[in-house]
């Protein structure tokens, strides 16, 4: 273990650094912090609870805000509580705090119940009936909202019954979805790699939604939904790939020839958005809930480390790795 070097960055909000929590690739659940904000229905964005319609994918996607509200606020009915003046704002912009907090406590709860009804008869012919009543068969927790311009955030706790009567509780978390990765290690090329990175195409969600990979690499994109998709890159530095459609539980390949922070979308669902981001060598990493990461064996040495995110501005720094080694990153909006 000695001789394996690796580095070990954590990416810190300290004070005014701008983050953007991303969420997972789970459907999520229906707040109805929201709906009261913008004094809408849950149907704008569910089509069956909690299954998210186009809108809703879209409205998720934006960080949990209307698409129009960045042109203007009037969409928005129940007014945050602010926690700074405006001439504060305007001093620090990029400021994530003070900034204003939603106008109700963002919490929902969503319980659901089953009861299992059977019936047999015994020797005699008289009938037996069986119901096993089960309640709560699943409870759900959110809090969702947002914070100020650019943070939005959804959580949610779960606690389901198994059959066998013991339980299960499950904590999702945001992710910050950052890209971090060394630009360039002096002398040394990084041939393609035989294996192929994997992107699934699962309820009208690309999983990953970040895919980190080195130059040269392919991509298989599986159809794991019964409908089809239709990728495409409009990044010239992707070739403008369009790979047509194809069906469920099949493949097919793009290999990414250049660096390139592509963009995936598909023709069929204009909701769905991924990103296949293609680094010049093999030591990067995604940053986990808390903006946390880990790159393994990077060689001791004094490298140039960039931080690439959909959102927010790229950022990087020198970084002298000498065995295990921090370093941190503030990225601005
Ligand atoms: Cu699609």
């Amino acid at each position: 273990m000695t001789s394996t070097t690796r580095t070990v960055r954590r990416l810190t909000m300290l004070t005014m650094a701008g983050f953007l929590a991303v969420l997972g690739t789970r459907p999520a659940g229906a707040v109805p912090v929201f709906a009261r904000k913008y004094q809408t229905s849950c149907q704008t964005c569910h089509q069956i609870f909690p299954k998210l319609n186009p809108f809703g994918q879209a409205f998720r996607l934006n960080g949990y805000r209307m698409p129009a509200e960045a042109q203007s606020e009037d969409v928005v009915k129940e007014k945050p509580v602010s926690l700074g003046s405006e001439g504060y704002k305007r001093l620090w912009p990029e400021a994530v705090y003070p900034s204003d907090i939603p106008g109700h406590v963002p919490i929902a709860i969503n319980m659901k119940f089953a009861d299992v009804y059977a019936s047999s008869h015994d020797e005699t012919g008289r009938s037996i009936v069986h119901n096993d009543f089960q309640f709560p068969q699943e409870a759900n927790l959110f809090t969702a909202g947002t914070l100020g311009e650019i943070f939005g955030f959804l959580g949610e706790f779960t606690y389901a019954e198994r059959p066998d009567g013991g339980s299960d509780t499950e904590i999702e978390h945001a992710q910050l979805d950052a890209v971090v990765y060394v630009a360039a290690v002096p002398g040394k090329a990084f041939p393609a790699p035989a294996e192929h990175a994997k992107m699934d195409q699962l309820n009208l969600v690309f999983t990953p939604h970040v895919l980190p990979i080195l130059v040269g690499t392919t991509v298989d994109f599986k159809n794991s939904d019964a409908v089809l998709h239709n990728v495409f890159s409009a990044d010239a530095c992707a070739d403008k790939f369009n790979l047509g459609t194809w069906p469920k539980g099949q493949s097919k390949s793009f290999t990414f020839k250049r660096e390139c922070a592509a963009t995936l979308l598909c023709k069929v669902h204009p909701e769905m958005e991924a990103f296949v981001v293609a680094v010049p060598t093999p030591y990067f990493a995604v940053t986990k809930a808390d903006g946390s990461y880990a790159i393994a064996g990077v060689p001791d040495g004094s490298y140039t480390v960039k931080v690439w995110h959909p959102k927010l501005k790229p950022a990087q720094k020198t970084v002298k790795v000498a065995g295990a080694t921090e370093a941190g990153f503030e990225i601005v909006k």
